[in-house]
């Protein structure tokens, strides 16, 4: 018997071993359906056919009723760019997509070719995601990668999860309520250009954004068109209206490492939301910042499509 218990350990521990360097080696873009983890419920990689193509009435991704519907004017907002008017991206792939180590992507991204006009886009959530990402003393995760321009006049790319779209000037269409991330900052009730830094955002029953300017900036490498790619993490922790809810946004600069600390966030806000009448995400932007795999759920751990940490890992095995 203690043989084969010897035997069951040895096995055990050769089968984690295998399974460690499986997970050290695999490319993200090699594991079967990456993206299909617990809790992930909401996802857009902007995985779409072709060389500049139009956002509006794409309808990809899971977690949606509704297709992309685009506003604005003048540059279009596009999927599979790789060149902008100020040359040739440095941080996209030949998709146009962004990528961060260890993180599971697809595809292009959004964008625009340079800051003339403005566009803004919102998507409605299924109501069967919206109830699991809506409920009063619950936490949920969004996830965004973000390209921020290095065009210093234009750095305004907002991604909000809220009850009303944005429009001219990075405003709401009519005072609504939404947490977000953007690289905006605000100028006195009308959005204004940022650093690169993500900064946190919210719209509380306001046509304007509140704004806190986070502590994290990227680099910009010389002749860079982009700053480095963010992995740009948020966690939101609902409440009972009569108490504030929170927002905290966190910079992952390692995707295998353990849920930050809310002390660890980069910026932060919090509103008294009644946010059962959140049902979709909406983004603007001015500018030729990069978004793409934007992802919403009930766990850290969902929204990097990672299946369990580490270590939970270690002991299943
Ligand atoms: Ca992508
Ligand atoms: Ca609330």
């Amino acid at each position: 018997m203690r043989r084969k218990a010897a035997c069951r350990r040895v096995g055990a521990a050769a089968l984690a071993v295998v399974l460690g360097i499986w997970a050290l080696n695999t490319p993200a873009q090699q594991i079967e359906e990456p993206l299909n983890v617990p809790d992930l419920l909401v996802y857009e990689g902007f995985d779409y056919e072709g060389v500049n193509v139009s956002l509006n009435g794409q309808d990809g991704g899971f977690g949606f009723d509704e297709a992309w519907d685009v506003g604005g004017w003048n540059q279009a907002w596009q999927t599979g760019r790789t060149n902008f008017n100020l040359g040739d991206g440095t941080t996209v792939n030949e998709h146009g997509g962004l990528e961060f180590p260890g993180l599971p992507t697809v595809g292009s991204a959004l964008t625009r070719f340079g800051p003339a006009g403005q566009r803004w886009a919102e998507r409605s959530i299924s109501a069967e995601e919206l109830a699991d990402l809506t409920q009063d003393d619950t936490t949920i995760w969004f996830s965004i990668l973000l390209g921020a321009t290095a065009q210093g006049n234009a750095r305004r790319a907002t991604f909000i999860f809220g009850d009303n779209g944005m429009v001219e000037g990075g405003g709401m269409d009519g005072p609504g309520h939404g947490f977000g991330v953007g690289l905006r900052t605000d100028d006195d009730g009308s959005s204004g250009d940022g650093t690169g830094s993500p900064n946190a955002v919210a719209f509380i029953n306001s046509e304007s954004a509140t704004v806190d300017v986070a502590t994290f900036t990227p680099v910009l490498q010389d002749g860079g068109t982009h700053f480095d790619t963010m992995l740009v993490v948020g966690k939101i922790n609902w409440k009972p209206e009569g108490t504030p809810d929170e927002l905290y946004i966190f910079n992952i600069s390692d995707v295998t490492e353990n849920e930050p600390e809310e002390a660890e966030a980069v910026a932060s806000l919090t509103a008294d939301f009644d946010q059962s009448t959140f049902d979709r995400i909406a983004l603007w932007d001015t500018g030729q910042s990069i978004l793409d795999e934007i992802r919403m759920g009930r766990t850290y751990d969902s929204v990097l499509s990672r299946p369990a940490p580490p270590a939970t890992r270690i002991i299943l095995y």
